[in-house]
């Protein structure tokens, strides 16, 4: 059977959405609803995206759209992920799951509920080398793990003159790089070792506390505006370094900012083992390097020949042939519609696909960091009373 898809909030990452849907093959691209019914019919234009939409709320009442792409700004993640779940639509999430921890909870028990997939794209799990180093370290290859370390680093929000509705917290949510960014990382590292992250330590701060720019609208990378706008006070951090307790007993530091020069999408995770150790970097996608303590250190280049099973199916180009981020998207898109296709029974769940579970799960994180840095720097544990990471659900 043919999937229908609808995506609702055209902006940056929707472009993306689309791609990774057309490269499928047998998923029909509907429609799209924007923030009217004037910008919807601009960008189904523009991106040869079926027939635009006067509301998210008619998209949903087409009976031809099985998935929902939830690519709004955070502040609407919320309403238009329950009304799919309401209609009956699977869907996918950008995230984070909503603006605030409570918001995503009442989302993760929704779907829980539902019957229907839930997904948020934490699409960095989609790339072959983060699953081999899942697999290694499932496998025991690195020993015990002492140490899981790294960062995301970013450079679009250095200038003052530039801005976005994530920086403004009713729009965003009450943090700005460790939740857009931040979480990323949270969910990678968490994934990979297969770890919980049970206790944080953070500090946060706001290097550019006031911003001068004429569009509040302004998409992620934009760059700074040509010219000065009114200026905007900014209260959330772009800039953060947190102290990690696993419950493994590993330990771990991550460091995230959006204004440090010359990082551009700089998402880095090592962890060390009693064995061994390795690492992993997004802008250089296609190496693991693998450290060693008595031997001499080497880098696996992605070559589906030498991958783990579990992690082949990630790799579509022969060794040699560099796959990327629209690559690894697009491998947590087909796991999603794979997931569909089985009726999104929770034991079919590709075992790499992040949920609202996951999405839950991460609020809880960054919750914990906020509440960890106002308290003036204290550690702060993770209040996580039902078990989220597991997807069951009541049958109905
Ligand atoms: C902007 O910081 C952004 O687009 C994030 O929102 C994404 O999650 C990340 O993948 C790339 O950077």
């Amino acid at each position: 059977m043919r999937l229908g898809m609808g995506l609702v909030g055209p902006g940056f990452i929707a472009a993306h959405h689309l791609d990774a849907v057309r490269r499928l093959g047998d998923v029909e691209v509907v429609g799209i609803a924007g923030s009217s019914f004037e910008s919807a019919k601009k960008r189904a234009r523009e991106l040869n995206a079926g027939q635009a939409y006067a509301s998210y709320r008619e998209l949903l009442a087409d009976p031809a759209v099985h998935v929902v792409h939830n690519t709004t700004p955070n502040h609407l993640h919320r309403e238009v992920s329950l009304a799919s779940l309401r209609a009956g639509k699977h869907v996918i999430s950008d995230k984070p799951l909503a603006a605030t921890m409570q918001e995503a909870r009442e989302l993760y028990e929704a779907a829980r509920d539902a019957n229907l997939a839930h997904v948020v794209t934490f699409n960095y799990r989609g790339y072959p080398l983060v699953q081999q180093a899942r697999a290694m370290i499932a496998k025991g290859e690195i020993g015990k793990s002492v140490f899981v370390h790294g960062c995301y680093l970013q450079d679009w929000l250095t200038d003052e003159r530039a801005y976005t509705w994530r920086l403004d917290p009713k729009l965003g949510g009450a943090s700005s790089a460790l939740g857009d960014i931040g979480s990323h990382w949270c969910d990678l590292a968490e994934h990979v070792t297969g770890a919980r992250i049970v206790a944080v330590l953070a500090d946060l701060h706001t290097v550019v506390p006031v911003r001068e720019a004429p569009d509040a609208s302004a998409k992620a990378f934009a760059g700074a505006a040509a010219t000065a706008g009114k200026p905007r006070r900014i209260t959330s951090e772009d800039l953060a370094s947190v102290l990690l307790r696993f419950g493994n007993g590993a330990r771990g530091c991550v460091t995230v900012g959006q204004v440090l020069p010359g990082h551009k999408n700089d998402l880095r995770l090592e962890v060390n083992g009693r064995e061994g150790s390795v690492a992993w970097r997004q802008e250089q996608p296609n190496e693991l390097w693998i450290g060693h303590h008595a031997k001499a250190n080497t880098t696996l280049t992605r070559d589906p020949a030498l991958l783990d099973p579990s992690a082949r199916s990630y790799a579509h180009l022969p060794a040699g042939h560099p796959e990327a981020w629209a690559d690894a998207f697009r491998n947590v898109i087909s796991d999603a519609y794979a997931w569909v296709r089985q009726g999104a029974a929770p034991e079919a769940k590709p075992v790499a696909l992040p949920t609202f579970a996951d999405g839950y799960r991460n609020s809880l994180l960054v919750d914990a960091m906020l509440k960890s840095h106002a308290a003036g720097g204290v550690w702060q544990s993770i209040d996580d009373p039902f078990e989220p990471t597991r997807t069951t659900r009541k049958r109905g």
